[in-house]
């Protein structure tokens, strides 16, 4: 047998091992579908995320990160819920379901350390970094190019048999292994996620205009949510799943690792009680933190407003006269529940 496609095998058998569900590999050659990036950029659906618009080049040559590296390992952790979501109570906080577990980020790159570990053990001279959402890369591009899954209409990553609910990592490295044949794509005249998008945000996919997406708004955006977007956010605080819940790809999967599935819960009128404290031990060890109280408060704020429960107007109230509440939203909510002015 070629020794590549054996050591190929081999560095695959142990991502398995080590607890990822999938793994493919792409070449460490210039990034594949770097013309849709640079289109997604000219249009200005990054919005406010300028950051995404600097290390052009980096994102273009995975190989700048890892000088020499060959191949870039793909690598998946699903995270579907285990079994359906409880009927939605309009008072309860919706928080993505990538989020409610423990934080992807540590999880994923510890065990990519221990991966790497494993792979130097039968093969001395592997170099490799491992990569969790590092905004130089273009993941979901990758894991494409590596076969472990296609782009749907809704963006995602759709890995066969797993769906969508899966989050991704990669190994930049030093070994010259034999890349895998992307799939085709499984979305055919399915539109199902575009009809679903609260806001509009996926237009006919596969891009999403970030401006509009309520996981951009939710989670990166700082000061007001646009008025004309407020009722979109339905009791959305954390993130959205829409498009998602909405694709055929996701009934039926078998349950995420528990690990990243989580249980967290937490009502609209907790939150809205919140200070710092009890944001730092709810967010604690989890990517949920990469919203701020401030964000969270506003979210709570706007999904009250939608909730239609009136037993959150003295919560409300009580946010505006601590002072430190995003007044709009709070003014927006109490007015949406009939006890504006
Ligand atoms: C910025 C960002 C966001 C932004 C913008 C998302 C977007 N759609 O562009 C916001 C905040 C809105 C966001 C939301 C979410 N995100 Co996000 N996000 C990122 C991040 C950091 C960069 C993505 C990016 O560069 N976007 C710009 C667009 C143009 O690039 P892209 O989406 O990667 O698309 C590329 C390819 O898909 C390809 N492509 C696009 N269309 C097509 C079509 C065809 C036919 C082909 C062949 C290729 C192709 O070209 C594009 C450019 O390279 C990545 C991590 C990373 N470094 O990649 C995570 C990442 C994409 N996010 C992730 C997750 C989980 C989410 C949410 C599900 C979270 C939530 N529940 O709220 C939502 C999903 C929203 C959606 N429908 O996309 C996961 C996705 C896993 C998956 N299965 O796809 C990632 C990969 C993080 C991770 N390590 O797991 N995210
Ligand atoms: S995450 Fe929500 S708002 Fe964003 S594209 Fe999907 S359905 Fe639309
Ligand atoms: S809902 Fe339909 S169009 Fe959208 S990603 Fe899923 S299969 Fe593709």
């Amino acid at each position: 047998m070629d020794p590549r496609v054996e050591l190929a095998a081999v560095v695959k058998k142990l991502a398995l091992e080590t607890g990822f569900a999938r793994v493919g590999i792409a070449p460490a050659g210039p990034t594949p579908h770097a013309e849709l990036f640079d289109e997604w950029l000219r249009r200005g659906w990054h919005g406010e995320m300028s950051y995404l618009a600097r290390d052009a080049e980096t994102r273009r040559r995975p190989d700048r990160l890892v000088p020499g590296a060959r191949s870039v390992l793909c690598l998946v952790a699903p995270y579907a819920p285990v079994g359906e979501d409880a009927p939605a109570n309009p008072s309860v906080a919706f928080l993505a379901r990538y989020a409610r577990g423990r934080d992807y980020h540590k999880v994923l790159k510890k065990r990519c350390h221990v991966l790497m570990d494993r792979i130097r053990e039968v093969s001395p001279d592997f170099e490799g970094r491992a990569f969790v959402d590092s905004v130089p890369l273009s993941e979901r591009s990758l894991a494409a190019a590596a076969g472990v899954g296609w782009i749907g209409r809704n963006g995602c990553l759709i890995v066969p048999g797993l769906g969508s609910y899966v989050l991704l990592a990669e190994i930049i490295c030093n070994l010259d292994l034999p890349p895998d044949a992307p799939l085709p794509d499984g979305c055919g005249p399915c539109r199902q996620c575009v009809f679903a998008c609260p806001t509009g945000a996926i237009a006919d996919g596969p891009l999403v205009d970030a401006r509009r997406c309520l996981s951009c708004l939710t989670i990166e955006h700082r000061g007001e949510i646009a008025p004309e977007l407020r009722a979109a956010l339905g009791r959305r605080v954390f993130g959205c799943d829409a498009c998602q819940e909405a694709c055929p790809h996701n009934r039926g999967v078998p349950p995420g690792e528990a690990e990243l599935t989580g249980e967290r819960r937490v009502t609209l009128a907790e939150i809205l009680a919140w200070r710092e404290g009890d944001w730092d031990a709810f967010t604690r060890g989890a990517a949920l933190r990469r919203a701020k109280l401030d964000q969270w408060l506003r979210n709570a704020a706007l999904a009250a407003g939608n909730s239609g429960d009136t037993s959150l107007i003295g919560p409300l109230r009580r946010l505006l006269a601590g002072g430190a509440g995003p007044a709009d939203a709070v003014a927006w909510a109490l007015a949406r529940l009939g006890a504006g002015g």
